[in-house]
């Protein structure tokens, strides 16, 4: 299994394994409304943001987990921390994680009004061992909304992350789309040995390819219908997003 997610994963500089997802567009969560994370890809949501009204926290945006992994968020006496970019996100900040406490407030203490750029700090218990992850929102009051922008997840146990999309996705930043089962990807400027490589959901390579400036397209139509991750590595790009073939 080990072996199987790693494959999937954007390699970084210090080896970590980080995915990276761009939530695109942005997720705005109005009052009633509720939007869940899959952090690791493995098809069961981990994570639920609601913008809720609560007996227990009042009028706020939660943030909760009812799936069978063991929640953890960076927080204090229930209230999310938001963090900055470029935090180190590791063991040693404070986790709430008791297993009958299921929400965290957002809005109780009052540090996510009006913010912008914030992290929510996380850490999942998967197959005995800790991983680390983040979600990047924005929050504005009156009226009370969320924006989710992207979130990471470290698939390498036990090791830190940092809260920053620079550091997951780093160097030049490719086009990325797909129509009608072809994929195109666009490079600002030239890279010497740049390549485009395509993942399905079990970490398995379905498709790879060198790719070079301007409009690089991969008729991807002899693959099965469904979401994909594209990697492409080089000198200077490193980036790994999710597409959907259609
Ligand atoms: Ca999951
Ligand atoms: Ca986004």
């Amino acid at each position: 299994m080990a072996a199987l997610t790693a494959a999937l994963l954007a390699t970084k500089k210090d080896d970590a394994q980080v995915i990276y997802h761009d939530i695109n567009p942005d997720v705005t969560i109005l009052l009633n409304d509720t939007f869940g994370i899959d952090m690791n890809n493995d098809g069961i949501l981990d994570l639920r943001l609601a913008n809720i009204s609560s007996a227990v926290f009042g009028q706020s945006v939660m943030f909760y987990d009812r799936s069978s992994h063991v929640y953890n968020a960076v927080s204090q006496s229930g209230s999310l921390i938001p963090l900055n970019n470029g935090d180190d996100i590791n063991l040693n900040l404070h986790w709430d994680h008791s297993p009958l406490l299921d929400e965290v407030g957002f809005l109780n203490n009052g540090l996510w009004k009006n913010v912008t750029n914030k992290y929510a700090g996380i850490k999942m218990k998967v197959g005995g061992s800790n991983h680390y992850g983040w979600v990047r929102m924005d929050v504005t009051t009156n009226p009370l909304k969320i924006v989710v922008k992207d979130y990471a997840y470290n698939f390498t146990p036990e090791q830190h992350i940092i809260s920053s999309v620079e550091d997951v996705n780093s160097g030049l930043v490719p086009t990325i789309y797909s129509n009608e089962g072809i994929l195109y990807i666009q490079l600002p400027q030239e890279e010497v040995d740049a390549k485009a490589t395509i993942y399905n959901l079990l970490g398995e390579k379905v498709y790879e390819k060198k790719v070079s400036i301007g409009k690089n397209e991969m008729n991807l139509n002899l693959l099965p219908k469904g979401i994909y991750l594209v990697h492409v590595d080089g000198d200077k790009i490193n980036y790994s997003m999710k597409i959907q073939l259609n």
